[in-house]
């Protein structure tokens, strides 16, 4: 069972994290991105999908044209979980390669 973070351990990550903004609704971080167009965009969700897939650990998110927003959360532990933390981690390393 994965556990939810702390409220230190959520400090912590989102200070590493400084491109995602923390939802308090839904004990979620979300990064929203715009690419040169739509084939960047879906490009991008193709390198993420295959991240997300190894992981066993999914986004929520949307594209509309050269943007997607995605939202990370662990529904098996209500909330904010280190599995989002590394996958926020593995995507950042994406952009910003
Ligand atoms: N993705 N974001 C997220 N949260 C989960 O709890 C989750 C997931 N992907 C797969 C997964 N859980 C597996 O544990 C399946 O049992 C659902």
């Amino acid at each position: 069972m994965v556990e939810q973070l702390s409220e230190a351990e959520r400090a912590e990550a989102l200070d590493a994290l400084s491109d995602w903004d923390y939802d308090e609704g839904r004990d979620a971080i979300v990064r929203r991105v715009a690419f040169g167009d739509f084939a960047e965009a879906f490009g991008f969700m193709a390198r993420v999908a295959i991240l997300a897939e190894k992981a066993d650990h999914h986004p929520e998110w949307s594209n509309v044209y050269n943007r997607v927003e995605i939202l990370l959360t662990t529904h098996d532990a209500g909330g904010l979980s280190h599995r989002d933390v590394e996958l926020a981690t593995a995507i950042d390393a994406i952009l910003e390669a």
